[in-house]
Formats: C-alpha cells, structure tokens, sequence
C-alpha cells in the first residue's frame, strides 16, 4: 500500500523561532515519522514523507506531490503550533481527494476533543506512540479499504458524525523493541542546526529515550497532558544506530534530543566506552539538565565527543524557578556552567523572559546573572503559555494573556510586573544587548574565530541574533 506521511507547510524561522531574518536553519528530521515508516517498509509498504517547513511547502506543493505519489492513506503529523496550518491542509486535502487521513502528534495528544471539533473533515485519530496503532490500522484497512473503527489507541468519525473513542493503548515497555526511524526517507541535505549549535554536517538527530525523567516544569506538556512514561534505549541500541547513519548517510555529528541525555552516569559511561570501543570519533551535543550532571559525568562524555550542552536556565531568580517547578537552584546553575567552561564545552542556557511573578526588575537580575554565570550563547524568549499547561493556569491568575502568537520572540503574556508587551520587548532587545555586546563576550568569541567556516556560523548567528533581538 501508498502511504504518504506529511507535515504541515509552516514557517518555522518566522513562526517558530520568531526571526524576521529568512535564515534557513533550525530544522530537523521529522523523527515520529520516520519512527512510523520503519514498520510499515519492512511489511513492504511503500512510504513517502513529506517535510513541508524545510521544503518551504504550500498546500498547492502536496497536491503536487499527492498527485505524483498517488497515496493510499495519508498520516499528518501535528503540533499546537502548527494546528491552524494542519486543519487548512486538512481541509484542503479532503476538497480534493477522497482518501482517509489520519492525524498524530503532540496536538492531538493535548487536545484529542478540540481536533475533531476544529478539522470537521479530519477521518481518525491516534494517541499515544504511533508505531503499533497505526501498523494495525494500515493492515486493516489494506484488508478492508475502510478505516478500522475499534483499535485500541484511536478515535475514529463515524458515519453519523459522532466520535468513537477507544481506549488508550500500552506505550512500550522496552524501547529496543521500537526499530529505529526510517533515515533512509530523509532528504539530509534539506537540514540544518541553528548556526553555531554544530561542528560538522550532515547532523543527525537522534532520541535515546521517551519521557522526561523530571517531568515536573509548568510550562512543558510532558508535565501534563502528553506525559509519558520514561524509557531508554540500551546504550548498544543507540551505537548501531549511529554506526548505520555514518555508514549510510555519512553522518557527521549527531544531536540528542532527549528531554535530558546527561541523566544515569552509568549509562552514559557505557554509551561513551562503546563509541570508543567502534572508534566512532564525531562531535555530539546533548540537552542536561544542571541537577543531574556531574563532573565526572561531563569529562568521561567530552573524551568521546561531548562539545555542546543545551541547559533550561529559565530565570535568574530563584523563586520564579520554585514557582514554575523547576526543581534546580542558581548555585547547580553556576556549578554546571563553570564545569563545562572548565572542561572546555559550550553550554547554550535557554531563559524564559515575563513569567508569571516576573519585574522588569527581576528581569534585569536574570539577565545579570545570565551575563555573570558566563554561558557560550544564551537565548532569551518570552514566556508563551501554552494552553493545557499548568503554566497557562498560572499566567492567568497574575497576567494576561495577548492571543496574537506571532513566533516565540512576540510577547504572549504580560504578567501583573509588566506595563505592555512593548515593556517585554524591549527587555529581550535589552537582554540580547546586553549579553552579546559585552566587549569580553565579543574579545573571548574572537579568539575562537579560526577558521572560515566558523566565519559563516558567526555571520548566520549575528544575523539570527538580529532577527530575533532587534
Ligand atoms: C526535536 C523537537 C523539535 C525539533 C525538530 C522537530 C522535528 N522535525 O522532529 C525543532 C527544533 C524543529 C522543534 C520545533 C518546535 N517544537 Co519541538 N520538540 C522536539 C522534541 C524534543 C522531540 C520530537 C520528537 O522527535 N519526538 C519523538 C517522536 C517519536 O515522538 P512524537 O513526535 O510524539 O511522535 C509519536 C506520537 O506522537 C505519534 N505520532 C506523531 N505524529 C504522528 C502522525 C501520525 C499519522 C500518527 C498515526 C502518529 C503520530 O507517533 C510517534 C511515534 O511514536 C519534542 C519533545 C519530545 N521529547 O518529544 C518537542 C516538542 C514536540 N516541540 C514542541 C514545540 C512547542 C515546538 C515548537 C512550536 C517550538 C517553537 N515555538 O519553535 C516548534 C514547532 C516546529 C514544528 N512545526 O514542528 C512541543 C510540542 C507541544 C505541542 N503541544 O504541540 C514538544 C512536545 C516539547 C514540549 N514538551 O513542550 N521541535
């Protein structure tokens, strides 16, 4: 059977990260996608993905694309941020064809009511981990040439318009047993970091668990209503999928999105051992969290390749981070980062401006503190409250919310401290400023200036800076 996998067009630069500059960076491999096509081929399935925000897509391109590939079945992938995107393209979609289309994603399974209400013509659902659900869907309907309407994990629409909502079903309990994401789908050269977050291309992106260990912070769904229970990969498992992405894809780096990668010593110790162990020597970046990294930890990592750490600093000030669950302290924020600047690896604090209880005046003391703790790079953000996150509930009891969501560089939300969002803006402008243009930030950043290639990043990265700081 066809089966096209999609998507939605969406301007991540614009929408996404908030930069007015057209920089072509930031994107990733769809890896859910991916992660559903892999089942699907070993069946002998034939599967297409189409990645519409690095392909720069319209809903008029995947008419084109349906047209030529003439599917069976179409998947979408969704999130919150691109609901609007999705239900035009579903729309869009169904005027034209009459094929089944089944949506997943982080959206759906946030709002699993709200998406049949808002894509009226949308057919089925699925929640929770894909790969099995929608496997048996497929065969189903391969068998049946109807969508099946009792699959455990789905939310069908019946022919009376009414929802038939089946019971969840089991996420896996051993991950190994997930086969890794069709790479092979991919179009590598369609993808690039931000610049400055790699050293070498093509970067792979790569998942070695699901669900965060914490878990806890207000402002992210894992917290909440997509939470999922937190599994990894032995480390033997995420070798071999590197191996097999060096090999093919001629894999230069790799990215670990996990929500924290530097978590279990021991863990990552046998990982680091079996990258030497196959003389595996690429550059690799990983997210941490500062309470769960030690020293050791870090220098073992770096030996084999560790040379960027992605940390959520949030705030500078301890009792916003008390209040959004944060479950670090401001000392565990200066330890790791004089760590990683003592074993000579990047660390990139991500900092959430205008929480709920935020000043301008605490406000500056972040940005201080941001500027002290002497990070590689820093990205200050509005906070955004997503809806459905305890974060949202929050920002309304001291705040309000401004519906207008125009990337994650527009203020979303004023808390009770704050004037207008032109206050909040002007503080980013202000924290950007402050942070880039320090002349020892500038000097220190010169003098890593070596090659030219580097050159080109630093360009992208001022450029990006602007777009979003200006
Ligand atoms: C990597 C990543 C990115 C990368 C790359 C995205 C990519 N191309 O894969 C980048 C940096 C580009 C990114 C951008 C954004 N991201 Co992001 N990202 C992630 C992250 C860390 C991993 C995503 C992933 O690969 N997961 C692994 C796969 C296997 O899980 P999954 O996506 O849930 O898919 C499974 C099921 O949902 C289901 N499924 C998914 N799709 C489909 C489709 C069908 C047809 C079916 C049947 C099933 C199905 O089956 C899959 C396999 O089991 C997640 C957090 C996380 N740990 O998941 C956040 C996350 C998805 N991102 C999030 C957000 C908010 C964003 C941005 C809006 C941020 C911003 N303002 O720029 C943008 C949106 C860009 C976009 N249009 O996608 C939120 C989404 C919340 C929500 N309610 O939508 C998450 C969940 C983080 C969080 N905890 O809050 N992101």
């Amino acid at each position: 059977m066809k089966i096209l996998l999609l998507t939605p067009p969406f301007n991540l630069m614009e929408k996404g990260y908030g930069s007015k500059r057209k920089l072509r960076a930031g994107f990733f491999p769809p890896l859910a996608l991916g992660y559903l096509a892999a089942p699907l081929i070993k069946k002998g399935h034939q599967i297409k993905i189409i990645d519409s925000s690095p392909l720069n897509y319209e809903n008029e391109d995947i008419r084109r694309e349906v047209d030529e590939f003439k599917p069976d079945l179409i998947g979408i992938s969704a999130v919150t941020a691109s609901a609007e995107e999705t239900y035009s393209l579903i729309d869009f979609l169904k005027g034209h064809y009459d094929l089944p289309i089944v949506l997943g994603g982080p959206h759906v399974n946030c709002f699993p009511d709200l998406v049949f209400k808002e894509a009226p013509k949308l057919d089925m659902i699925v929640l929770g981990e894909g790969e099995r659900i929608f496997e048996e869907v497929v065969d189903y309907y391969e068998d049946n040439k109807e969508l099946p309407i009792e699959v455990f994990g789905t939310r069908v629409r019946l022919e009376d318009g009414s929802i038939k909502m089946n019971p969840l079903a089991e996420s896996v309990a051993n991950l190994d047993e997930v086969l890794p994401p069709a790479h092979e789908l991919y179009d590598y050269s369609l993808y690039r970091p931000l610049p400055l977050q790699y050293k070498k291309m093509p970067v792979a992106n790569i998942l070695t668990s699901r669900g965060c260990p914490w878990g806890r912070c207000t402002f992210c769904f894992e917290a909440g209503r997509a939470s999922q229970k937190y599994r990894r990969h032995s480390p033997e498992r995420v070798i071999k999928e590197i191996k097999f992405l060096i090999e093919t894809q001629k894999i230069k780096e790799v990215a670990f999105w996990d929500d924290n990668f530097l978590v279990n010593e021991d863990w990552v110790n046998k990982f680091c051992d079996l990258l030497d162990k196959e003389g595996i020597k690429i550059p690799w970046s990983a997210y941490a969290r500062v309470n769960t990294i030690n020293r050791s930890m870090m220098e073992r990592a770096s030996k084999s390749g560790l040379w960027n750490i992605f940390y959520g600093i949030e705030s500078g000030n301890q009792d916003l981070l008390d209040r959004i669950r944060k479950g670090i302290t401001l000392d565990q924020i200066r330890q790791a980062i004089k760590w990683s600047n003592q074993l000579k690896i990047d660390s990139r604090g991500s900092i959430m401006l205008a929480l709920p209880g935020e000043t301008p005046a605490k406000a500056l003391k972040t940005i201080e503190f941001a500027c002290d703790v002497d990070f590689t790079y820093v990205q200050f953000l509005p906070t955004h409250p997503e809806w459905g996150t305890d974060l949202y509930d929050d920002a309304l009891k001291s705040g309000r919310i401004v519906p207008m969501y125009k990337g994650r560089t527009t203020p979303t939300y004023i808390p009770d401290g704050y004037k207008d969002a032109e206050e909040i803006k002007k503080m980013l402008h202000l924290a950007y400023q402050k942070f880039y243009f320090r002349p020892k930030y500038i000097w220190k950043h010169f003098k890593r200036l070596r090659d030219l290639s580097k050159l080109k990043q630093y360009f992208d990265a001022f450029m990006y800076i602007i777009g979003v700081g200006f």
